[in-house]
């Protein structure tokens, strides 16, 4: 097993600058060193640099769509690029709307996914469904191909084409929708555990079910779209649009110890770490190593201890 980290220091999806922090902040916290602690080989291909766009004017209330729909064409190339050297690629943000270019290129290199979103938010608006002009609220909705009719064609976007089916997508965490939002999954019939279900079936019947129904038409590589949002922010404070009664520590961190020990890992995403939202420098530590524990959860860390296959007593 080996990770290929791609820094993406990518602010403009949203509205709160600090975001672009959360590359370097997760690096500074020991994610590499941990990751080879578990007997990971890992290839840091450092931070994406981005085009600043002079000119950016709203189009039909969506804001920065000529950055994010540039930088996502960069990032979609380093993640064929990492996948291409045999990695499974970790994609450090910056706001969701990378997961445009993070999914694309993982589709383009390996073939069709399946994905699992963790999320507070289901960032399926349109640019005309959102209320906020914000592109990290609308990622999904340029990935669908079911949704495809329903975007209109935006500058710097004319790279991507969708490339996921909504059956190929389970949703975990959602406590925040807007009514757009809702029509449009239940339409699709997107499968998702909101916070009700995970109350209602426990984090572990949310994962074996996640999974059984990812399966039903064939096994594919998984794309795991974390956003720390999804944890309560009791514990993640420091990102720009936290939501009360979130995911536990525990429920955050099983998640991805379920998706490890599927074997199909093969791209994550770990977004919208702001340093400058937490209101104390515990509240951006706490964010930060719960963003590291994740990702090392994605790459085999138990809880009930590891120890190198070449380890003997001393
Ligand atoms: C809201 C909030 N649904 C929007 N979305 C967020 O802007 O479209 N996504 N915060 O992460
Ligand atoms: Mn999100
Ligand atoms: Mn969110
Ligand atoms: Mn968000």
């Amino acid at each position: 097993r080996s990770a290929g980290i791609i820094g993406a220091p990518f602010s403009k999806g949203q509205s709160r600058g600090g975001v672009e922090c959360g590359p370097d902040r997760i690096r500074a916290a020991g994610l590499l060193d941990r990751l080879q602690q578990l007997g990971c080989a890992v290839k840091d291909y450092g931070n994406l640099t981005f085009d600043d766009i002079a000119v950016d004017e709203p189009v039909k209330g969506s804001k920065s769509v000529r950055a994010v729909g540039s930088a996502n064409q960069r990032l979609s190339e380093a993640v064929q690029a990492v996948k291409k050297d045999g990695h499974t690629a970790v994609m450090l943000g910056g706001d969701h709307s990378l997961a445009i270019g993070s999914i694309h290129g993982h589709t383009a290199a390996v073939g069709p996914l399946s994905v699992v979103w963790v999320d507070a938010h289901a960032d399926v608006n349109t640019p005309l469904t959102s209320y906020t002009g914000n592109l990290h609220g609308q990622p999904m909705s340029y990935l669908l191909y079911e949704l495809q009719s329903k975007v209109p064609v935006l500058p710097n976007f004319s790279w991507m084409k969708p490339c996921l089916s909504s059956q190929d997508l389970v949703y975990i965490g959602l406590r925040d929708v807007d009514p757009a939002e809702h029509y449009i999954l239940k339409l699709l019939g997107v499968k998702v555990f909101c916070m009700s279900q995970v109350d209602q079936l426990g984090v572990a019947r949310v994962m074996e079910e996640t999974c059984d129904y990812l399966w039903n038409r064939a096994k594919k590589p998984i794309h795991l779209s974390y956003d720390i949002d999804a944890i309560d922010p009791f514990i993640t404070p420091a990102t720009g649009t936290p939501v009360v009664g979130g995911l536990t520590y525990r429920e955050g961190l099983y998640i991805t110890e379920h998706l490890c020990q599927t074997g199909l890992l093969s791209a994550v995403d770990l977004v919208e770490v702001n340093p400058l939202r937490g209101r104390t420098e515990d509240h951006v530590h706490s964010t930060v190593s719960t963003a590291v524990d994740l990702l090392l959860g994605c790459f085999g860390r138990l809880r009930e201890g590891n120890h190198l296959p070449n380890y003997s007593l001393p």
